[in-house]
């Protein structure tokens, strides 16, 4: 007999449309409206993007890859997909909730992020718990799995085929960036956080596994709280590179992220290339895992170590 298991997938969130911008930027920020000019500023980048972000419809179609693939995967359970996001409705209350009704007593939980942090990964984890333990539904948590041999083997192969694309006279001047979201510094120092090591994990587990000769990391899309952030921001980074190695090609791996959205399009596609385009360099930024069946494997793999 099979038996019923939710798949709790947690995920970030964006607006659904314009009007949504003001209270989802409001959630980020923990309940303090922006400033006019920092709503502005945000409204601006979105519509740069063309006018919303793609990030609600990937991360459904991810959600909906992830347990197909993992129902394929077991064969004694049925895994019954919520999705439940950060900072905007579907929440993970709400999910969690959906999840008591159904009568669903256990669950697995996954966040759409390969590396753990007890901001990120902890923090949504942590949301999911408290109204669980509401209902009394067991929970089997997912950390991370940036070091599952998929997801190193989805990177690799981008990297590789990237830099097919480079003649090979130029190699050695060819320079890999790997990236996640910065943080504030106070924050992980406090909580002696593995956010940093993980990613410094990844871009050595890259370094071996590619062709790549040269690689750096890189941390993007920093806030404004006036506090310090982890660095070196990708873009400061590129400029220093640029001036002490001369190197003629950047290939951008925000390996943080899991799919093309705002910090992406905008922060990489845009703010990074307008830095290698400023010193005659040339930018590359491969595709992200999206709905890739190495990515989503690799989260296959990670859930059968803890269920
Ligand atoms: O495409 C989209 O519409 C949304 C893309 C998006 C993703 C994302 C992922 C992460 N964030 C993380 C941390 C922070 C911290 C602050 C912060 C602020 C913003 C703002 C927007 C935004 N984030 Fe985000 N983040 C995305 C979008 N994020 C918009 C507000 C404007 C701005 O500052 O640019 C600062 C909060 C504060 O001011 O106090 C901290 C982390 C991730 C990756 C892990 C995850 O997905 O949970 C960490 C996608």
């Amino acid at each position: 007999m099979t038996k019923t298991v939710g798949l709790l997938v947690m995920a970030y969130g964006t607006p659904y449309k314009e009007s949504d911008i003001e209270p989802y930027y409001t959630d980020i920020r923990h309940g303090k409206r922006p400033s006019e000019e920092e709503l502005q500023d945000l409204k601006d980048r979105y519509e740069f993007i063309g006018g919303l972000s793609p990030l609600a419809g990937t991360t459904d179609r991810q959600a909906e890859a992830l347990t197909e693939t993992l129902n394929e995967a077991y064969s004694d359970v049925e895994f019954k997909l919520y999705l439940g996001l950060k900072h905007i409705s579907p929440y993970i209350e709400e999910a969690v909730e959906k999840m008591h009704n159904d009568g669903i007593q256990e669950a697995v939980t996954v966040v759409l992020a390969p590396h753990y942090s007890s901001f990120s990964v902890g923090s949504y984890n942590e949301r999911a718990k408290e109204e669980a333990d509401k209902y009394g539904i067991e929970l089997h948590h997912v950390k991370q799995y940036y070091h599952q041999p998929k997801f190193i083997e989805y990177w690799t192969n981008k990297i590789n085929e990237t830099l097919e694309q480079i003649p090979s006279e130029e190699h050695d001047e060819t320079i890999l960036i790997v990236s996640a979201h910065s943080l504030p510094k106070g924050l992980i120092e406090r909580n002696n956080d593995p956010y940093p090591d993980e990613l410094h994990d990844t871009m050595k587990r890259l370094e071996a596994s590619t062709n790549i000769k040269h690689v750096a990391q890189g941390w993007q899309s920093e806030g404004n709280t006036g506090t310090p952030w982890l660095g070196p921001d990708v873009q400061d980074l590129t400029r220093e590179l640029f001036e002490a190695h001369h190197y003629k090609n950047f290939i951008y791996t925000p390996v943080g992220f899991v799919c093309e959205h705002l910090e992406v399009l905008y922060d990489n596609d845009y703010e990074c290339k307008v830095v290698c385009d400023e010193l005659g360099a040339n930018y590359y930024r491969p595709d992200m895992p999206n709905t890739d069946s190495l990515f989503i494997g690799a989260i296959v793999d990670e859930i059968k170590t803890v269920f």
